[in-house]
């Protein structure tokens, strides 16, 4: 029988996945649901179907390893963990120190990229996350923090949303409580992930919509407005009017490892200029009847978009082709002690 709990469907337990947890069930019948909250360590912090959170261990041969988000088979005698359930998403960036790719947040359904307005906000750092929520298979939306300090919150907004055309912007303060129903409404019966620059304010507006002070805050610095990395891991949290949201420490760099659609997503309007192209497998750079360049030219599409969708598009490709490598070297990894064992017979 499907296992329902309405403390489970508070952190966002639905028959999809009461539908894969029975599979498991069926050949660990003593296995319990849970989903991930937070990583302690080597243990996993998970809010089980008692609503109660534990501490579980993650056996190596659990592949993938799980992330904040993901839902999981428990096995209740040694508190570990069985397996993940199937991701329908996963955020992922690209790891500074190692180049490789490292997941973030699993079952995403929306990424809310956090700026504040007590500091300039930067184009190309809001670009990077919108490819990043696209690339996790969620739904980006801006939101602007912190309205009450300046004094043209409107025309900053009216900015952002010219720059990125089609971006959703909201505009919010947690000191006004402006745009907070807007965004308690989006997270209903959605698992929404903050996204932001240190100082940003996602703690704070963690603590807004979920009512009370969960997570710690911590105040910016006066002259450049930076913060001082108060959050220090992901984390997950239940909200009062529906829906969950996971609290992430501020990212110094967004770096990506995405794939071309997820930069054609973000740049919905320089893809639609690009069918303009004479050749379908135009670069873009000087190529004649570039629908592109001619846009450029008129003015019609900004130099710095232009130049940042030229970037991503780049750093997309050099990602597509260390993938495949990977790739390539994982199959020669699982191919060769094959051969060895037919070499046994
Ligand atoms: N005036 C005003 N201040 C805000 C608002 N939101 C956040 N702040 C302040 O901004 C500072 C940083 O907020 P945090 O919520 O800790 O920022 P954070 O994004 O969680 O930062 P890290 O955890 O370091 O990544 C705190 O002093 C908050 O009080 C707002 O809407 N208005
Ligand atoms: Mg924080
Ligand atoms: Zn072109």
């Amino acid at each position: 029988m499907a296992v329902t709990s309405p403390e489970l469907e508070a952190y966002g337990w639905t028959t999809r996945w009461a539908t894969l947890f029975a599979e498991i069930t069926a050949s660990s019948p003593d296995a319990r649901p849970g989903r991930i909250v937070r990583h302690d360590g080597s243990a996993v912090l998970a809010v089980s179907v008692d609503g109660a959170l534990e501490h579980l261990q993650v056996p190596p041969r659990v592949d993938p390893a799980p992330v904040v988000g993901d839902w999981v088979a428990i096995d209740p005698a040694t508190h570990s963990v069985i397996a993940a359930l199937a991701r329908h998403s996963l955020l992922r960036r690209q790891d500074p120190g190692t180049g490789s790719q490292q997941p973030l947040v699993a079952n995403v359904d929306v990424v809310l990229v956090v700026c504040g307005l007590d500091r300039p906000v930067k184009p190309g750092r809001i670009e990077r996350s919108v490819t990043l929520a696209w690339d996790a298979g969620a739904t980006p939306v801006v939101v602007l923090t912190k309205a009450d300090l300046v004094a043209d919150p409107e025309q900053r907004a009216e900015a952002v949303r010219r720059g990125g055309p089609g971006l959703d912007v909201v505009l919010t303060s947690a000191a006004t409580g402006a745009g907070m129903d807007e965004l308690r409404r989006m997270c209903r019966d959605r698992t929404v992930v903050l996204l932001g620059e240190s100082g940003a304010g996602k703690s704070t507006m963690t603590n807004t919509l979920a009512g009370c002070a969960v997570a710690t805050t911590g105040v910016v610095r006066g002259g450049d407005a930076k913060g001082r990395h108060t959050t220090t891991a992901r984390h997950l949290y239940p909200l009062p009017s529906g829906g969950v949201l996971v609290d992430t420490p501020g990212l110094r760099a967004v770096g990506l490892s995405v794939d071309l659609d997820a930069v054609a997503a973000t740049f919905g309007d320089v893809a639609a200029i690009a069918k303009g192209c004479r050749f379908g497998d135009c670069r873009h750079d000087r190529e004649p009847g570039c629908a592109v360049l001619a846009a450029v030219a008129t003015g019609e599409l900004a130099t710095e978009r232009w130049a940042s969708w030229t970037t991503l598009r780049r750093e997309a490709k050099v990602a597509e082709q260390r993938a495949d490598g990977q790739q390539r070297e994982h199959e020669r990894r699982v191919a060769r002690p094959k051969r060895g064992r037919e070499r046994d017979h």
